[in-house]
């Protein structure tokens, strides 16, 4: 039964994480030194059991992993939060990936005011499709959806 969530899981972050590595691949070709910066930033690997909530679409630039959300808590104000790179995460999330076993709503406001959707288990959302593309730069606040 591990086995068999494991194997569904990268499936689906092969589907999620391959585009992107092209896109990468082509803008390092085209602008040369400028690009290694953010090839180092899309660098980060969303770990078994954690929400990864990345700066940029296509699970590129800084990230917040946030411990909360590995215990089942919750993010009640993401503007006293910070990505890695030390830029505040509030209306600042363009993708997030979630290898937990549980569904997160997401809030425009802080407090879990404004819900705007439900990210399910072992599910991404890169903010630039037609599906999610109004929660880009918008989510102030994460809660665990029953
Ligand atoms: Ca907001």
């Amino acid at each position: 039964m591990r086995i068999s969530k494991e194997i569904t899981l990268k499936s689906k972050l092969a589907k999620i994480v391959a585009p992107a590595l092209s896109a990468i691949a082509i803008a390092v070709a085209g602008t040369g030194p400028a690009s290694a910066s953010d090839a180092e930033a899309m660098a980060y690997t969303c770990k078994d059991n954690e929400v990864c909530f990345y700066q940029h679409s296509n699970y590129t630039g800084s990230v917040f992993v946030p411990d909360e959300l590995k215990y089942h808590s919750v993010v009640s104000d993401f503007g006293v939060k910070k990505f890695v790179n030390g830029a505040n995460a509030d209306n600042a999330v363009s993708s997030v990936i979630n290898t937990t076993g549980w569904r997160f709503c997401f809030y425009d406001r802080p407090f879990m005011q404004h819900y705007q959707g439900t990210l399910g288990a072992d599910d991404g959302a890169n903010f630039v499709g037609q599906q999610w593309a109004y929660l880009n730069d918008r989510i102030s606040s994460v809660q665990p959806c029953s």
